[in-house]
């Protein structure tokens, strides 16, 4: 019997942000990301004279909005649209968010024919994940990007010390570009920088953490691929800040006095609806999974245990690209590795270096992050070695794939995060 997150009545309230799946995305002209990987089109108007934009290109889950106006004037005021299938009025709007290539054929169907209006193609495609370090000296910012395992360009994207620490990296403006959460630690001020093609955009003050409140992971817990933050209070209550605005909500509370020995370990979609759920690992080992829709927890299990001594919960992703975001392990004294499937314990998985058994990855390699890297779906991890060097493994599911070192980036910079890690 393990013990609970909180004690008292846990009464679980379900469906509550089921109804709020139709969130378009931004419409306007979007830049290219930091690394010059394109602009999305995402929006496409059809008319009976045309097309705009008959072929979309979206990163992959991204909404694409679809607008249609048609008019033949008296002919056929009844006439209806069909849009993939659906029958709907002449005039309308649909919003979907495609996870691959598909298109959809519109036609008009008035009295006993049919038109055909065109055909819209959505192309989807997944961002490249890039490093980003800092000096440890003049403390500037810098990215580094990957492409095909290889470090490539590298970008200053503002030439001087933040005077800040780094706090996360994520999309909070839904842009579809990551950008940079700065913490000030003697106001408590948290500060944004929109990216843009590499470069510092706009700067966004998100404002202010509660004294004491320690971020626990970054997540999108409301299913709009914009990040929020989950932030502990000090009696161990979760609260959060959606898209990185401060509403500071109450977060999964229910009514119990929060036990301080569980601790968040990671946050990620681990039943695949779209909502990241948050893990836990209590002092004896055990993880727990709250499973949850907007703050609402809607479900928790107890996947397993796994000595506290001797494994540590690195980094939560998807390795097998099947939707459902996985648990990294490893061990301390050999750095031996284990995957559990969906989070769950019965469903591990042992990864070893060149699929040799028993092979680690030397302990002078932290494991410090975890992104596609090779735009496969999958998840491969990233590696740091003490000098500097960093290595990544092209995972596929719990197998190893290859191993690349990518870069030298000198032991001076310090590893911040990786922009663009969601697989
Ligand atoms: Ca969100
Ligand atoms: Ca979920
Ligand atoms: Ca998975
Ligand atoms: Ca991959």
């Amino acid at each position: 019997m393990h013990r609970r997150l909180f004690a008292g009545s846990a009464a679980v309230a379900a469906g509550v942000f089921a109804a709020t799946l139709a969130v378009v995305g931004p419409a306007a002209a979007i830049p290219p990301d930091h690394d010059g990987d394109p602009p999305p089109t995402n929006v496409c108007e059809v008319t009976n004279s045309g097309i705009s934009a008959p072929t979309s290109r979206v990163e992959s889950g991204r909404p694409v909005t679809i607008k249609w106006f048609v008019s033949f004037g008296n002919y056929c005021s009844t006439a209806k649209v069909r849009v993939g299938g659906q029958l709907v009025a002449k005039t309308g709007t649909m919003v979907v968010r495609p996870t691959g290539n598909v298109s959809y054929h519109l036609t008009v169907q008035a009295n006993s024919s049919t038109i055909s209006l065109g055909t819209v193609s959505i192309q989807t495609y997944q961002r490249h994940s890039d490093l980003l370090t800092q000096s440890l000296g003049d403390r500037q910012p810098r990215i580094t990007t990957v492409r095909d395992l290889v470090a490539g360009t590298e970008k200053l994207p503002y030439n001087s010390n933040p005077g800040l620490d780094f706090l996360a990296s994520g999309d909070f403006n839904g842009d579809s570009n990551d950008d940079i959460a700065w913490f000030d630690s003697g106001t408590g001020q948290v500060t944004v920088w929109q990216m843009s093609n590499g470069q510092r955009g706009q700067i966004v003050g998100m404002g202010s953490v509660t004294a004491g409140n320690r971020l626990q992971a970054t997540g999108d817990f409301n299913g709009n691929k914009i990040t929020d933050l989950l932030w502990r209070t000090t009696t161990g209550h979760l609260r959060v800040w959606w898209d990185g605005q401060p509403v500071d909500q109450p977060f999964d509370d229910t009514g119990g006095t929060p036990n301080l020995d569980w601790q968040v370990a990671g946050s990620g979609d681990f039943d695949a609806d779209g909502y990241d759920d948050v893990l836990w690992r209590y002092v004896d080992g055990s993880v727990a999974i709250h499973y949850m829709r907007g703050a609402q927890r809607i479900g928790q299990g107890y996947p397993g245990s796994a000595y506290p001594t001797e494994w540590a919960i690195k980094k939560v992703a998807d390795f097998d690209a099947d939707g459902y975001d996985d648990i990294l392990w490893r061990r301390y004294h050999d750095g031996a590795l284990a995957i559990w499937n969906h989070g769950l314990a019965q469903l591990a998985a042992y990864p070893t270096r060149n699929n040799v058994p028993g092979s680690n990855m030397s302990l002078a390699y932290e494991l410090v992050g975890t992104a596609d890297f090779n735009l496969d779906g999958k998840a491969d991890i990233l590696w740091r070695h003490v000098n500097g060097r960093f290595a990544i493994w092209c995972m596929d599911g719990a197998q190893f794939g290859r191993e690349n070192t990518i870069v030298a980036v000198e032991s001076t910079w310090d590893y911040l995060g990786i922009l663009h890690s969601k697989a």
